[in-house]
């Protein structure tokens, strides 16, 4: 199970997490309004996927999510940071939620709001 869950991790860096490297280098500014000449890759998406765990200690969820067509991304569990406005008490293990993600770094991705439950 833990194997698993690494190799998936792994896989999903190697697809997406390259592009995001080099966007990130290039323009660390929030925004993006076209002013970037390299095609960038989409910040945010909208995505759902059912809790897998709930991780309280470092405000984190594990989540097994639907493919990312924007990153290159199949389905697979991973983890997901929350934003500051966000808690782990409002999630629970086999919830099904529909979320705005944000990729921050090739490490890190935060969930910035729930659309649906
Ligand atoms: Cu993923």
């Amino acid at each position: 199970m833990k194997r698993s869950l690494v190799t998936s991790f792994c896989m999903c860096f190697a697809l997406a997490g390259f592009q995001a490297f080099a966007q990130d280098t290039a323009s660390p500014a929030m925004h993006q309004h076209g002013s970037s000449k390299m095609k960038p890759m989409a910040a945010e998406v909208v995505t759902s996927g059912v809790v897998k765990g709930v991780l309280a200690e470092t405000s984190q969820l594990k989540i097994r999510h639907q493919p990312i067509p924007e990153w290159s991304m199949g389905a697979m569990q991973m983890k997901f940071s929350l934003s500051p406005g966000m808690s782990t008490e409002d999630f629970s293990n086999g919830q099904q939620i529909k979320f705005r993600l944000r990729q921050e770094n090739m490490m890190e991705f935060t969930i910035l709001e729930v659309l649906e439950e």
